[in-house]
This record gives C-alpha cells, sequence and structure tokens, in this order.
C-alpha cells in the first residue's frame, strides 16, 4: 500500500449526557478523525484521546499535532507491505499511542476494503458473531438518577454494568446499588482515584460481590496493584497502565490483576492490542473491549477487535444513541434486546459514513500529502 494523503478532521459533537469519571466531567468531544487514501480508496481510524490529559497523556490538540506532523509524515512516501507494520513504523514515538493507534487502525480499514474484508475478519477476528455489551455510567448528582440510569440500561438488555467511583462516591454508593440490583453482574472502575493508603475502604468493597475493579490506583502503576490485589477478593482489572502487551506480561508476572481492559487507541492500535490480547489468553486472563466515548468510526474499530477470541467478557461498547443524538456513522451502532452488537460483514469497519454530518460536525481540517516525487 502506498499511502497518497492523510486526512486529520477534527469533529466537536455534543454527548446525549454528560460523562462524569473520577478526573472530569465531559459534555462534548472534539475527537480527530483519521482519513488514509490510497489508490481510489479510503480507510477510516479514530484518535481516541479525550480533550484533557486527564485519563492519560494525551489530548485532543496534541494528538493533532503529533499525528500531522510525526505519524502521517512517517507513513507517506513508503511502500507498507501490510498494517501489521504500521505499529513498528511509529514505535520511536514516545507514548502518544492513541495518536499513532488512530492512524495504525486506519490503515487496517484501508488494508481490509482492498482485500474485501470485513475488518473482523482482517485482523483475525471473528469468533463470535455478536459482541457482549455492558454499559458504563458516569457518577451522577445522586444516587437515585444512578438507579434510574441502571434500570434504563438494563431494560434496554445490556448484561453488567459498570459505575464511576471516586473517594466520597464508592462504598455507600455501591452498597446501595447492590442492594437494589441483587443479581446483576456489578463493576467499578476508579480511573486511578486511590493509593494504597485505601487498601482498607477498597477491601470493603469485596462484599459487594463485584466481577471487577477497574484501575483502583496509579495510571503508570503496577505494582502497587500487584500488593492490592494480594489482600482483595475482587479481581482487579488493569485499564490505563497497560499501554503494550509487554505492560501485561509484567502484570500477570507480579499477580497485579486477574482481568484486562484493552482499549485499541491505549495500546496503539490493532497490532499491539492483537499482542496484548494473545499474552493474556495464553495465561487465561480474560479480557474485555473499553471505551473512550468514541464516535461511530471507533466503535465500529472496537467490535471488530472484540472478536477476538479472549474477548469473553462483556465490554463498555454500546449502542451509538447512548452518546450521540446523530452519530458520524449511518446507522449507528445499535444492539440486540439480549445486550450484544451483531457484526456485520460489510468490507473495513461494517458502516457507512454519513458525511453531511461529518462535514457539519468538522470544526478543523488538514490533509498531510505525499511528496511530488515518486
Ligand atoms: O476508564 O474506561 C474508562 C471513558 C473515558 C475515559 C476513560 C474511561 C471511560 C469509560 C467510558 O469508562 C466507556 C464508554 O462508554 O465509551
Ligand atoms: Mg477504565
Amino acid at each position: 500500500m502506498k499511502i497518497e494523503r492523510i486526512v486529520l478532521r477534527q469533529i466537536r459533537i455534543p454527548l446525549v449526557h454528560f460523562f462524569e469519571t473520577s478526573f472530569s466531567r465531559t459534555y462534548e468531544r472534539n475527537i480527530i478523525i483519521v482519513e488514509v487514501l490510497s489508490e481510489g480508496l479510503s480507510g477510516w481510524g479514530e484518535i481516541t484521546a479525550g480533550e484533557h490529559p486527564f485519563y492519560n497523556e494525551e489530548w485532543t490538540a496534541a494528538a493533532w499535532l503529533i499525528a500531522k506532523d510525526y505519524v502521517a509524515p512517517r507513513l507517506l512516501n513508503l511502500e507498507i507491505e501490510a498494517a501489521s507494520d504500521v505499529n513498528a513504523l511509529t514505535r520511536h514515538i514516545r507514548g502518544h499511542n492513541m495518536a499513532r493507534g488512530g492512524v495504525e487502525a486506519a490503515v487496517w480499514d484501508l488494508q481490509a476494503r482492498r482485500n474485501g474484508n470485513p475488518l473482523w475478519k482482517e485482523i483475525g477476528g471473528g469468533a463470535r458473531r455478536e459482541i457482549p455489551c455492558g454499559v458504563s455510567i458516569g457518577i451522577q448528582n445522586s444516587v437515585e438518577e444512578l438507579i434510574g440510569k441502571i434500570e434504563t440500561e438494563l431494560a434496554a438488555g445490556y448484561q453488567r454494568i459498570k459505575m464511576k467511583i471516586k473517594p466520597g462516591w464508592d462504598v455507600d454508593v455501591i452498597r446501595r446499588i447492590r442492594e437494589r440490583f441483587p443479581a446483576t453482574p456489578l463493576m467499578a472502575d476508579a480511573n486511578s482515584a486511590y493509593t494504597l493508603k485505601d487498601v482498607p475502604l477498597l477491601k470493603q468493597l469485596d462484599a459487594f460481590g463485584l466481577t471487577m475493579i477497574e484501575q483502583p490506583l496509579a495510571h503508570d502503576d503496577i505494582i502497587d496493584h500487584a500488593q492490592l490485589q494480594a489482600q482483595l477478593r475482587t479481581p482487579i482489572c488493569l485499564d490505563e497502565c497497560i499501554r503494550t502487551a509487554h505492560h501485561a506480561e509484567q502484570a500477570i508476572r507480579l499477580n497485579a490483576c486477574g482481568i484486562v481492559n484493552i482499549k485499541l487507541g491505549r495500546v496503539g492500535g490493532f497490532g499491539e492490542a492483537i499482542r496484548l490480547h494473545d499474552v493474556c489468553a495464553a495465561v487465561g486472563i480474560p479480557v474485555w473491549c473499553g471505551g473512550m466515548l468514541e464516535a461511530g468510526i471507533g466503535r465500529a474499530h472496537n467490535i471488530a477487535m472484540a472478536t477476538l477470541p479472549n474477548f469473553t467478557l462483556p465490554g463498555d461498547v454500546s449502542a451509538s444513541k447512548r452518546y450521540w443524538k446523530r452519530d458520524i456513522i449511518v446507522p449507528g451502532v445499535q444492539t440486540t434486546p439480549h445486550g450484544t452488537i451483531a457484526l456485520t460483514d460489510d468490507p473495513g469497519f461494517g458502516y457507512q459514513i454519513d458525511h453531511d454530518f461529518l462535514r457539519h460536525a468538522t470544526v478543523r481540517e488538514e490533509t498531510v500529502a505525499a511528496t511530488a516525487r515518486a
């Protein structure tokens, strides 16, 4: 594949409901959509960085510069043999996996279209025709509101509920949720809001039969998580601190977790996600697909990834309408009444782009082109 042009578009779209984590509240997303063009075909990707460097070090404005000044120029003027080579081509860039991964995923989508394959087949997935879905519910203004939201999502069929927690919104909230929903698979995500000083508090969560607690400690820590896991019955699921397959090997060696959340962007794209998936599969650690409040393209890429065999737990990838009044793909991602997303067999990521809405939502656009000489 010779990539002729890479178009970056920043879109701005409001969420239907704010999303609050331990680190911030988000009302609208600013997402970078990547289009890679080659021989009359386009491949599409999404850079999953947040608007601020609070989940990890990346944010939209910086991801734009990394993609434009470092990732795109590296891939142009080059005969790329396979999408699986792209990760290594940008590995000299330290960090910034989401910026790298959004472009990498676009090249996978392009390759899938060239081969006439659905993306899930191109990456070696297809272990299931339907992806099991959970939802991630942010911190609410009151426990009553949280209960109302959980009722809505369970009525829609979702298979498990993840609640965001932070100091002051944890044990008492989960106790009330567990009382109200005694048999529902529940989990909590702290987004690094605690330290080892909170072990007594975190141990109280063992009483509620959570399927896991996600990233309770620092975003860049593995060792403290191992110390915490040794004192908890509830499995720890790592998110932020697993950025490479090697990090998962280290976490597994230290018994720092029982489960891993794989996010396509956080690990820099499909190449590394597949390696990470394989590392976990080899030792029987189940994985699931996390979300970053993606628009439709990122959502569709997540669906493809979640067809790899070891994605056995319900993920955070849910229907478009939970996030957007109008998504940039048509149809939006939909779920079945039993809380799954069914695969499509169309080439590439499997949905159509709503070009009118994409144009309407675009607030910034720039093209990086191959230089004229052949
Ligand atoms: O930690 O999983 C997380 C959203 C933004 C940043 C981090 C996280 C999340 C979510 C939402 O939990 C998942 C989703 O619904 O896309
Ligand atoms: Mg998380």
